[in-house]
């Protein structure tokens, strides 16, 4: 591929021609672990064609307590074929918590920060060792054994922000227990739907934390979902609660002795070693619920050996990561970014990070670049929505800060625009630092579609070439793979180590969500576009999963909340365009017959409060669209294509509504617009 010679100058025009613009590695990517497109070549050929050797010899430089049999992978992706199966270093034994903790502090680098915290509030900062998380996460985990908590346990986690929180994974990946971090913005009925699908008997969480301004009662939360969990059928026996003292005062927090212990109070008491339990390669590591395009929450189960291996190989390279970084991801441990790329795959390669417990506006805009100065952070992992944000407020709460620390510039969630990219790369990493885009979901892992930093050349807006190991594929309406330039459904062709296993106890939806749609594949549900340099830039979703600042949010999801209001008749939701949240929530509302239109403002209010307290924040709907009726097709089918055109005022490409069982409802909804 030919450079354009002027590598960091920004074409001036239009969006669309910054695209074609060509970024190949500069100095700052010099003895980078992969420092040319012709090493990427070769490694990927190799991962390809000798699976059992390239990953054998990455698996070489972790901890196995016993050694895998040959072949390093056993998979079936054709239901047409059997049951979906996948296997990684099948035979083999392992601790990934060894492997985080044990190893680098047996290695003499115990004194090494694992985690420099900084706190909600200006000047609340910590930090911690290795050796020291090392003797805090045995602590806990025997804690957790004292209560009966053991290999195959599933523990629930709704926790802030704080070192505590990694370290609760990592307890429980030292003794076996199947972790499920439920993200600390989801609602009480969200945390009871989690904690019912997966049945733990404990409940790790915090008394309460400050996001921004915003104080949030985690623990109250908690026991709101205890009771409901417990309404069901479902005995929690014990809500262990750290006592987070930045956040609320300890007399203020609501406890039930019996049920409810401090984490003060128990684990500083514990001793500071604990053996850790070896684990087969294929035993699972944790459940992480992520929305889909229909009903409930799929609890997506990941595994150990491969997913140990995915989500390190993955953060070595992609981040080029070398002893001396100073690394800070943003997302939070709740979704699968900070499993992967907070919680397992820095602390495997003995990363030093950030852990920020807020948010980057707060005090101000300029709160992300004061961090970036103060921790000396390279490499900076972060959201296109959290970019978009940050621009909004201007440049000069970014130029006031140094940022001469940074090296590498990642991001990840959603398609990042060229705008964004172009601000991220010219303004905070004043053209000097890589972009790279990763493509990814929870399902797979670790990082799938990405450039590696020393050895592509990068198009803003693209996600660039597949990783190691990785095999995408774009298929046609029909199923028919296509070559060259084209465009349509990403699917991946074969296993990859850090592939999900299956769906927590319904293995049948697993197949028919991943590999029924195109026997044979897996369907990411993404949509994309290869061009002729065999560059992958991802469309955006092509199921009803909407992508709010990084985050699914099912429609149905959504819709089923709204209808929980006792005067909301049916509802349909579709994703709008939000200059911020990349899409934003657009529901349609039919109320309940003899309601007239439109009802009192309040209604819109109470509608959102619904939804609120139904998922979370997260899902907060961004417009309520009065529909007196819905286009439905005449065998009752919503046609969503008309209302997604209504919702971005492209009423006049409307199309055929002849098929529509009463078309008048399409004039009645546009006279509702605004209402
Ligand atoms: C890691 C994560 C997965 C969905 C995925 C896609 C979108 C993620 C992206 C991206 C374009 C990127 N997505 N990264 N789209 N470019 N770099 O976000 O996991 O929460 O499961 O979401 O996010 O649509 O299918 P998850």
């Amino acid at each position: 591929m030919a450079s354009n010679g002027s590598a960091h100058a920004a074409p001036a025009g239009h969006a669309d021609e910054y695209k074609n613009h060509l970024f190949p590695p500069n100095s700052a990517s010099q003895g980078a672990h992969v420092s040319s497109r012709e090493q990427y070549d070769e490694m990927y050929k190799r991962s390809i064609t000798d699976p059992d050797s390239f990953w054998g010899e990455i698996a070489e430089s972790f901890y196995w307590k016993k050694r895998w049999q040959s072949p390093v992978r056993r998979f079936n992706f054709d239901v047409r074929k059997g049951p979906v199966k996948i296997e990684w270093f099948v035979g083999a034994e392992t601790n990934l918590s060894y492997n985080c903790l044990d190893r680098h502090v047996e290695a003499g680098h115990g004194d090494r920060v694992a985690f420099y915290w900084e706190g909600n509030d200006l000047n609340e900062d910590s930090k911690i060792t290795y050796s020291q998380l090392l003797k805090q996460v045995c602590q806990l985990a025997n804690y957790l054994k004292s209560i009966g908590v053991k290999r195959g346990s599933d523990v629930t986690i709704y926790m802030p922000m704080v070192p505590e929180l990694p370290a609760a994974m990592l307890a429980c990946a030292r003794i076996g227990a199947v972790h499920s971090v439920v993200f600390g913005g989801f609602s009480a009925e969200s945390l009871a739907g989690r904690i019912l699908d997966s049945k733990p008997s404990i409940v790790i969480t915090a008394s309460a934390v400050k996001r921004g301004a915003k104080p949030i009662d985690l623990k109250g939360i908690v026991d709101t979902a205890v009771k409901r969990v417990q309404a069901q059928g479902h005995s929690i026996k014990t809500v262990l609660v750290f006592d987070h003292v930045l956040a609320a005062k300890r007399e203020n927090v609501a406890f039930t002795e019996g049920l409810d212990v401090w984490w003060q109070d128990v684990v500083p008491r514990q001793p500071t070693d604990c053996p850790v339990e070896w684990m087969g390669a294929e035993e699972p590591l944790f459940k992480l619920y992520t929305s889909g395009s229909t009903g409930k929450p799929k609890g997506v189960e990941h595994t150990l050996a491969g997913y140990m291996i995915g989500a390190s190989t993955t953060f070595k390279y992609v981040f080029d990561h070398r002893a001396e970084d100073i690394y800070w991801c943003t997302a939070d441990c709740g979704w699968i970014t900070g499993h992967s790329y907070v919680a397992y795959g820095p602390m495997v390669n003995g990363a030093t990070q950030v852990l920020f417990e807020g948010v980057p506006t707060y005090p101000d805009a300029g709160r992300a670049w004061d961090i970036v100065d103060k921790y000396k952070v390279t490499l900076l992992y972060t959201a296109p929505t959290a970019i978009r944000a940050l621009q909004s407020f201007g440049d000069s709460f970014v130029t006031k800060y140094s940022r001469k620390s940074l090296r590498i510039l990642g991001t990840v969630g959603e398609p990042i625009n060229p705008e964004a990219w172009k601000w991220y790369h010219e303004v905070v990493g004043e053209g000097r630092c890589p972009i790279v885009d990763t493509w990814w979901q929870t399902e797979t892992g670790a990082h799938m579609i990405t450039p590696l930093p020393g050895a592509t050349t990068l198009k803003p807006g693209s996600a660039t070439l597949p990783f190691f190991g990785v095999e995408p594929a774009v298929l046609n309406e029909k199923g028919e793979e296509q070559e060259g330039e084209c465009e349509g459904y990403l699917v991946i062709k074969k296993a990859w180590p850090s592939s999900m296993r299956t769906l927590s106890g319904d293995h049948e939806r697993f197949e028919t969500t991943y590999f029924k749609v195109y026997p044979g594949y897996y369907f990411t549900g993404d949509g994309c576009r290869r061009d002729k340099d065999g560059y992958y830039w991802l469309i955006g979703r092509v199921d009803d999963v909407i992508n709010v600042s990084g985050h699914r949010i099912g429609t149905a999801e959504v819709e089923g909340a709204l209808t929980q209001h006792p005067q909301c008749a049916e509802a349909a939701v579709v994703p709008m365009e939000h200059p911020i949240k990349g899409q934003g929530i657009y529901a349609y509302v039919t109320l309940m017959v003899g309601t007239e239109y439109p009802p009192p403002a309040s209604l819109k209010k109470e509608l959102i409060a619904t939804v609120r307290e139904e998922i979370g924040p997260i899902a907060t709907p961004d417009v309520i669209h009065w529909a007196p009726g819905l286009p439905k097709t005449r065998s009752g089918k919503i046609m969503r294509r008309i209302l997604r055109k209504i919702a971005s005022k492209e009423e006049d490409q409307l199309g055929d509504t002849s098929t529509l069982a009463d078309p008048s409802v399409v004039q009645t909804l546009l006279k509702m617009r605004g209402q």
